[in-house]
């Protein structure tokens, strides 16, 4: 493994995250996409790891990228917005490259409808955060460390 695959975090997030700021801010609070992606990069290398942050509309472009993670990423944190609750392909590539994953939404999704409650990731996740606004990315980020390095 390559010291790169040894430190960088692949951070997704899916359908509609583009819109944060501007989208149902009462719910998903007023910081935009690039500024939850800074403080989560300043936070990973506080942490002595890289950030790959991204975000896609498409369900497929996102299965490339978890694909790609094989060999390039030591971990992958992911927002997949509402393929959350429909993507047996975003299940089934987590599966497929059987990388450490954690789970993540801005939003306390039990709190909401029901349909938001099933997560076709949760099956295949190291772990969940959810509800805590941007700090479930970072969150997110400290328990990837503690994943990656138990001993730190
Ligand atoms: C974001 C979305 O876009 C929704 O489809 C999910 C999640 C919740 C969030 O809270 O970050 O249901």
């Amino acid at each position: 493994m390559s010291s790169a695959a040894t430190s960088t975090i692949l951070v997704l997030n899916g359908p509609n995250l583009n819109m944060l700021g501007t989208r149902e801010p009462e719910i998903y609070g007023t910081q935009t996409l690039d500024e939850v992606g800074i403080l989560v990069a300043g936070h990973a290398k506080s942490l002595g790891l890289t950030s790959d942050f991204r975000q896609s509309n498409h369900e497929g472009e996102l299965v490339t990228w978890i694909q790609q993670a094989l060999g390039t990423a030591s971990g992958i944190i992911i927002n997949a917005g509402a393929y959350t609750h429909t993507s047996i392909a975003l299940h089934d590539a987590f599966k497929s490259v059987n990388l450490p994953m954690i789970e993540v939404h801005l939003s306390n999704v039990y709190q909401r409808e029901d349909f938001r409650h099933k997560s076709y990731l949760s099956l295949v996740a190291s772990g969940v955060i959810c509800g805590f606004g941007i700090n479930s990315y970072l969150l997110a980020v400290d328990a990837m460390a503690k994943l990656l390095n138990p001993e730190t």
